[in-house]
């Protein structure tokens, strides 16, 4: 099952455990575990103090007593000394560890905070570096929901460098309110007919939807310019082909797993095969643009599957001029699609 970044307070999320960023004494302190205590009741510490501590890296979980969650799994993450003490690896075993005992305790979902990088000094883009690679790998070899919490979302955005090259590339590409109201107020369907001198009103559909694209495509390199038979173009467009089909027809040629593809898709196993077994499953536009992903696609096959689902890649919206650069860059890591989109308050993909 996926992963989901999300601005929350952990205290109040409920699924089967939560994580808490302890000190070695587990007897409680300021940040997360400040938070957590207070809101679990002293339970909670009366359980703790029975573990006798815990050393940095490792985890040992108790009851979550008067917070939603059923457990709280406490970690103890390692100090920031400058990243050259090894203080990667220890971060990496605390979510490893962590994963490990939600898995045996059959939790079907967890929610982490940002290990060490609050009191700890951890720096806040390389710890959710650490949090993304470890969770993916787990998520590669199992199945759990799980969340990555960011409680603060200022400190996130000044960590990270790779968001001044998308704001730039926003800035550049992204077509604001009052340019889509133009948009929206042109007269499509005359031009679409001038341009198709009549033909079909399917084709001319996917002149609209291609015209919408990011990339758009001079006229002389449209499926239907010059002389071109009206067959041709449908059959060029594989018109016949469902959403579906072209999801299984493409993890075919690349030679990939199901299970490969829904994964890096971000998306749940089961709805995986309610698309699978249903040909004309109509996903959701995040669905969709997860799976253009997954698959790697470039810009025009890109665009292209999003159409069999009823969907473009417009200018008008942020999120899609985000997913563009990274399409453009061949960067097609979903969970760094994911952070970037979170960074500017867009919906997530996959799940
Ligand atoms: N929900 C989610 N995340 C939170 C919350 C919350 N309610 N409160 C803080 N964070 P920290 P550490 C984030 O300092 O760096 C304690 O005293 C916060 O923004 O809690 O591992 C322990 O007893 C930050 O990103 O933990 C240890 O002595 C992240 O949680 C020491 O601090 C971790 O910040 C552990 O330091």
């Amino acid at each position: 099952m996926p992963l989901q970044i999300i601005r929350q307070d952990i205290t109040k999320i409920e699924c089967d455990a939560i994580v808490n960023a302890a000190n070695k004494s587990l007897l409680g302190g300021g940040g997360v575990d400040g938070a957590i205590h207070r809101a679990a009741g002293t339970g909670l510490l009366k359980e703790c103090i029975t573990l006798h501590g815990c050393d940095v890296g490792e985890a040992k979980a108790t009851k979550g007593y008067r917070l939603p969650a059923k457990y709280v799994i406490h970690t103890v993450g390692p100090k920031w000394k400058g990243g050259n003490s090894g203080e990667r690896e220890l971060l990496y075993k605390c979510y490893e560890n962590s994963l490990s005992i939600a898995k045996e305790l059959g939790c079907e979902s967890i929610a982490f905070p940002l290990i060490s990088t609050g009191v700890y000094g951890y720096p806040v883009s390389e710890g959710f570096r650490v949090a993304v690679d470890a969770i993916t790998a787990f998520l590669t070899e199992n199945e759990m929901l799980v969340y990555i919490v960011v409680f603060n979302k200022q400190a996130f955005l000044a960590g990270s460098s790779v968001f001044s090259d998308i704001q730039e590339y926003i800035d550049d590409n992204y077509v604001d309110e009052r340019a889509d109201l133009l948009y929206a107020n042109r007269n499509i369907e005359a031009e679409e007919s001038a341009f198709l001198g009549g033909k079909s009103k399917l084709a001319a559909k996917y002149v609209a939807e291609s015209d919408y694209c990011a990339a758009p495509a001079p006229a002389a390199s449209m499926p239907f310019a010059g002389d071109t038979g009206i067959e041709d173009i449908l059959d060029s467009i594989k018109i016949d082909e469902s959403f579906s089909d072209m999801l299984l027809r493409k993890i075919d040629e690349k030679g990939m797993k199901d299970s490969e593809c829904y994964k890096k898709a971000n998306i749940d196993r089961k709805l995986f095969s309610k698309i699978r077994s249903n040909p004309q499953y109509k996903p959701s536009k995040q669905t969709a643009l997860a799976f253009a992903i997954a698959l790697e696609l470039p810009l025009d096959e890109f665009n292209e599957m999003l159409v069999k689902a009823g969907y473009s890649l417009s200018h008008s919206f942020k999120s899609d001029v985000i997913i563009e650069y990274f399409v453009k860059k061949g960067n097609y890591n979903i969970f760094e699609i994911n952070e970037a989109l979170f960074a500017y308050d867009q919906n997530l993909l996959g799940a």
